[in-house]
């Protein structure tokens, strides 16, 4: 069965000012619409074809580029839409709380790291917080569309919140300014899926 691009739960102006409606139609509707299509062709035929996502990635050959990249592009752009939400009604506790508070010592400190991690990934890729099973979280990045759950991958574990660092996610707005960028995400975040993420990957 083949993927389909997910659609969003929210409009494409339902992030702004944070991030613009034009930037989210087309990282959207072109960008993770070329990844699934590119996705679907790389997999017809093949054994893996019925796969999950997840179990694809998590047993990939890294040297076969095409599902590498957008089995990646797929699996990465589908988490980034969903730990985002434009009432921001979410607040961070519970568990998760208590997990990066025990890893960084408080909210700033994963706020700082998990920044610093984005804002100096070379060139394109994303930043990631991952947690290990028994619960620890991590924060790591990763280059182009890898993710943590492939093979040998950054940190490892399972991502739970994910920023798109490629030029493509926030030039029209912010240009060279990634950090500008990264500060907005975190006024977008949809910490109640994070939450639910966590809780299904520890
Ligand atoms: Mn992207």
């Amino acid at each position: 069965m083949a993927f389909e691009l997910p659609k969003l739960n929210y409009a494409y102006d339902a992030l702004e000012p944070h991030i613009d409606a034009r930037t989210m139609e087309i990282h959207h509707s072109k960008h993770h619409n070329g990844y699934t299509t590119k996705l679907n062709a790389a997999l017809e035929g093949t054994a893996q074809e019925n796969d999950s996502i997840e179990s694809i990635l998590g047993s990939l050959d890294m040297s076969n580029g095409a599902v590498r990249n957008n089995g990646g592009g797929f699996y990465n752009h589908s988490l980034f839409w969903d730990v985002m939400n434009p009432n921001n009604k979410g607040e961070l506790s519970g568990e998760l709380k208590d997990a990066i508070e025990e890893t960084f010592g408080s909210f700033d400190e994963f706020k700082s790291a998990f920044s610093k991690a984005a804002a100096t990934q070379f060139g394109s890729g994303w930043a990631w917080l991952c947690v290990h099973k028994g619960g620890k979280v991590e924060v790591c990045s990763t280059p182009n569309q890898d993710n943590p759950l492939m093979p040998g991958v950054s940190c490892g574990g399972t991502p739970i919140l994910g920023i798109d660092v490629w030029e493509h996610a926030y030039y029209l707005n912010y240009q060279n300014r990634r950090p500008d960028y990264i500060n907005a995400f975190f006024s977008v975040i949809n910490w109640n899926e994070v939450a639910k993420r966590y809780a299904a990957g520890k």
